[in-house]
């Protein structure tokens, strides 16, 4: 067989072996096998040394022509291959947008803290500032400051987790009161300022005390500030939480802090007056602690009580949650259990 003959031959054999591929692998295998640097094409070449000067120009020309095609050839059935591979792979992977999704679990905050933030609405909207303060405080701001010296007796008010003698978790929201008034520029308008946070108390928990719980402190400080504007203040509060037609009232009460001071009871939510058992029979509930804050307490921040006076109030919104909820045991808030949680999400 003339050379020209071989590599008709080879060309017609490694067509047929690329059509007959149908894969990347084997397609590869006849790469090898015709023009690798062992292959067919390069045994035919060697044979040229047997022919004549002048025959070998044409039959080195037609080898390349001969690998050029075959090459060619590879490279297309491999891009078709390829695209054949792509297909299959789409094809497999399509998306059925009919299907039903699954669902997807959405958090909300918990139930004390939409009553905390439901408060913070409230209060931005009356033009209060929000400070949150440090549930790790010192122990004059917690007592000393609030006219609460060592010794004493209304310190048993609030038996307390000490940390050293001189600082303490605290057990009430109450010494941002000290705080706010030590910073802040009277000259410049009242101080109005609530404080929402948790507060400590070695309490023993049962269905409505527990050991750790939240408060609410509230402050206004300014000239011509009256216990009706705290009276008022309350009644926002009751409306805003329990529905409009709720009413406040105020008892006469004690804190060291305060001076009178009160205890708010709001109309029972449940009977609104006529009474029930939630309320006892009385027509209202134990809301929250409030007063005139004392003038000892406005001297030890700086503030002289001659000239600026208000209210302070303080609302345990755990409670508030119980009230509004039905809940009767204070102790579920604290459980995680998400069965009850979820049970109260305000966006329906
Ligand atoms: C105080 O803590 C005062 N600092 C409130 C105050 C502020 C009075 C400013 C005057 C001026 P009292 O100990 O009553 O007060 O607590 C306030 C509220 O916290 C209570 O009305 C109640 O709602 C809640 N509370 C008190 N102890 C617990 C407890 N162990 N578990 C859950 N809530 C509690």
């Amino acid at each position: 067989m003339s050379l020209q003959e071989q590599l008709a031959e080879i060309k017609a054999q490694a067509l047929a072996a690329i059509e007959a591929s149908d894969a990347e692998k084997s397609l590869n295998d006849v790469r090898v096998k015709f023009l690798g640097k062992k292959g067919e094409i390069t045994s035919v070449l060697r044979g040229m040394k047997d022919l004549s000067a002048a025959e070998r120009p044409q039959a080195g020309k037609l080898a390349n022509e001969v690998r050029d095609a075959i090459q060619s050839q590879l490279d297309e059935k491999k891009a078709a291959l390829a695209t054949t591979v792509l297909n299959a792979k789409l094809a497999h992977e399509t998306v059925d947008v009919t299907l039903p999704g699954s669902p997807v679990m959405q958090g909300q905050p918990h139930v004390i803290q939409q009553i905390i933030d439901q408060l913070i609405d409230l209060f931005v909207g009356m033009g209060y500032e929000v400070a949150t303060g440090s549930e790790v405080e010192e122990e004059v701001y917690n007592f000393e400051k609030l006219n609460l010296p060592k010794d004493h007796p209304a310190r048993d008010m609030q038996d307390t987790f000490y940390i050293t003698p001189s600082i303490l978790m605290r057990t009430q929201t109450s010494p941002m009161q000290a705080r706010m008034m030590e910073q802040h520029d009277f000259s410049k308008g009242p101080l109005k300022m609530i404080s929402p946070g948790k507060v400590y108390r070695r309490d023993t928990d049962d269905a409505t005390h527990s050991h750790q719980f939240h408060q609410v402190e509230g402050i206004v400080i300014g000239e011509h500030i009256t216990m009706a504007d705290l009276k008022g203040t309350l009644k926002a509060v009751a409306q805003n939480l329990f529905g409009d037609s709720l009413d406040v009232r105020l008892r006469p009460s004690y804190f060291p802090f305060t001076e009178p001071s009160v205890e708010a009871d709001i109309t029972c939510f449940n009977c609104h007056g006529d009474g029930c058992n939630i309320c006892k029979g009385t027509g209202w509930i134990e809301a929250l602690g409030a007063g005139m804050v004392h003038p000892n307490v406005l001297k030890m921040s700086g503030v002289d009580p001659e000239v600026y006076g208000g209210f302070a109030f303080g609302l345990g919104p755990d409670r508030f949650a119980m009230l509004k909820y039905g809940v009767e045991d204070i102790r579920n808030f604290y459980l995680n259990d998400v069965r009850f949680l979820t049970q109260f999400n305000q966006k329906g």
